[in-house]
């Protein structure tokens, strides 16, 4: 299923996961014959000739067509690079594991198809999103993948932007529709949203694109929480002489995020975020989590009495983010970019990608309710003035949209040049882990930096700390890797940060990661298993004493 409702009752859509014809490359062209096989959607790491098969691959399926005229391929995510082949033809490229894509391809004729992809998870010169990092990049059709029956005229996409006025709740709708004919053509738009119903009827020309703008006032509804995750179905369909040609289904709620001074709002309640970073990755499955994987992740935090999950670093998969719209946990959502050198974030190809993936994402993510916070460029050059330029085109993109808070985690508590462009002041700090410095030191430090720029009083975030254990390692000696040293760090650190001057904080991190074996850093060096083992629950999710000593920790709060 591509989302946990279904996205469509008019249009046939099809779910191409299951068995495809697998084949390793040695050239970046497709192969003449298919020897093995691989599940879609999966990681190929997770197949044991491939556990470290780090290159090119190509895969086949066969696309039977009910329909004669034009498909939509939908790619919810390939890692890293993809390109794309229709009965032979090459219909398009997508680079970024995370974020999805399409191609529409017409006069299509009905019987079979051959869907055929060229996947690359190399660490090249054209991948400067995917680099030998502290997580890692897995190869693969790591999310599902579908194909759809368009009609002439479709609906693109319905983004929906919530607005609070004067007690009352509207909705601005942009409704993207597409006629692909040749002939300018008449359809009437449908939207419903909370028991209202717009009609719109429009003209379209020939091959052209066009945006319908619906806005819906006094919406009678019930705000978003995260006590009361309130979702509404938002529904687009299209008619022509009174026949449903194609519809569009996605589920919106309507909440303010909003910040006042020090303190951030959520409905105008002062929130304080206790939250938990995630990377998306599995001991069995790596990044292609299933379902019940995501469900079970969101139920454990929950459980330990979480609100937020921080996707650092890079877009999660969208069945992730309906669970959080579903259950009720904040996101803070973040573009692609683990990386910390100027030379890197100013080069031309980097600033192109990782934009690239800021607006899908934000195409694609906009409507959930549960994201609250945009964040990109982690741990960047913000301390290095020629970074300007580029933090300035990151966040200008995701202050586009002003139903949501926007920052970056920085490591630069006592230089950051460019806190006065962001709603959150947000740091990552490693007390009892990396260095000497306590909670305490790193606030006075902080509070020091924002003096000195004289910048505005606004929250502060800790948006990272924690440290490393080794599961099932235990050592009365309370030693560095043990869950006992790990147990205490937390229970240390969390007492202190629930009554510091901080917004919220994110532990870092949920589960252990794998690490990538390449790189002139040599992250396994310090990384033992090559895993990131600061997960408070190890890659198969068994609990470690730090998850029992953060739950104990929040259960204690008179809250
Ligand atoms: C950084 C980084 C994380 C992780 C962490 C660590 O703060 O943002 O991705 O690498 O350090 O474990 O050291």
């Amino acid at each position: 299923m591509e989302r946990l409702f279904n996205t469509h009752e008019v249009r046939q859509q099809k779910c191409l996961d299951g068995l495809w014809e697998f084949q390793t490359l040695t050239e970046n062209k497709l192969p003449d014959y298919y020897t093995d096989t691989m599940t879609v959607p999966a990681c190929w790491e997770m197949a044991l000739p491939y556990r470290n098969y780090r290159g090119l691959a190509a895969y086949r399926t066969t696309v039977s067509l009910n329909h004669e005229g034009s498909i939509r391929l939908l790619f919810k995510g390939i890692s890293h690079t993809a390109r794309v082949f229709w009965d032979k033809n090459e219909i398009g490229t997508h680079y970024n594991a995370y974020t999805p894509f399409e191609f529409i391809l017409e006069n299509q004729v009905k019987g079979k198809h051959e869907l055929e992809i060229i996947v690359d998870n190399r660490f090249t010169e054209n991948s400067k999103l995917h680099v030998p990092n502290d997580y890692f990049t897995y190869g693969g059709i790591i999310r599902p993948v579908f194909v759809e029956e368009l009609s002439e005229v479709f609906i693109q996409r319905v983004s929906f932007t919530s607005i609070y006025k004067l007690k009352e709740w509207s909705a601005n709708l942009q409704v993207v529709l597409e006629n692909l004919s040749t002939e300018t053509r008449e359809v009437i738009l449908e939207v419903t949203l909370a028991n209202r119903k717009i009609k719109k009827s429009v003209k379209l020309k020939e091959k052209k694109r066009e945006i319908v703008r619906v806005n819906i006032t006094g919406l009678e509804v019930t705000s978003w929480s995260l006590e009361q995750p309130n979702l509404y179905f938002l529904t687009g369909e299209l008619y022509q002489e009174n026949v449903a040609i194609d519809d569009s289904i996605d589920r919106v709620g309507f909440r303010r995020i909003s910040i006042k001074k020090s303190q951030i709002y959520l409905n105008e309640r002062p929130l304080f975020i206790r939250g938990i970073n995630r990377h998306e990755d599995h001991g069995i499955d790596g990044a292609a989590l299933s379902l019940a994987e995501m469900e079970n992740d969101l139920r454990m935090i929950q459980d330990l009495g979480l609100n937020a999950v921080r996707t650092a670093h890079y877009p999660n998969d969208e069945r992730f983010l309906d669970l959080c719209d579903e259950k009720g946990v904040l996101v803070w959502e973040e573009g692609h970019a683990r990386i910390a050198s100027l030379e890197a974030i100013t080069d031309p190809l980097f600033i192109e990608q990782s934009l690239t993936v800021i607006d899908e994402m934000l195409e694609n993510h906009q409507n959930h309710p549960s994201i609250g916070i945009w964040g990109c460029l982690n741990e960047a050059a913000s301390d290095q003035i020629k970074a300007a330029p580029v933090y300035q085109k990151h966040l200008d993109k995701l202050k586009k949209d002003k139903t949501r808070l926007v920052t970056y985690a920085s490591d630069k508590h006592s230089t950051d040049l460019f806190l006065n462009k962001i709603d959150i002041y947000s740091f990552n700090c490693y007390p009892m882990w990396y260095g000497n410095l306590t909670i305490a030191d790193y606030l006075k430090i902080i509070q020091n930096r924002m003096h000195t720029l004289k910048i505005a009083e606004k929250p502060i975030i800790i948006s990272e700390f924690g440290g490393g254990a080794i599961y099932n390692f235990h050592d009365v000696m309370n030693v560095k890797w043990s869950e006992e040293y790990q147990a205490q760090l937390l229970t240390t650190l969390l007492k202190e940060l629930e009554n510091a001057q901080v917004a919220g904080y994110f532990i870092w991190q949920f589960s252990d990661t794998r690490v990538s074996q390449e790189g002139d850093y040599n992250w396994p060096i310090t990384r033992p298993k090559s895993r990131n083992n600061k997960g408070i629950v190890d890659e198969y999710r068994r609990p470690k004493m730090g998850y029992y000593a953060v739950k104990e920790v929040l259960n204690s709060l008179n809250k």
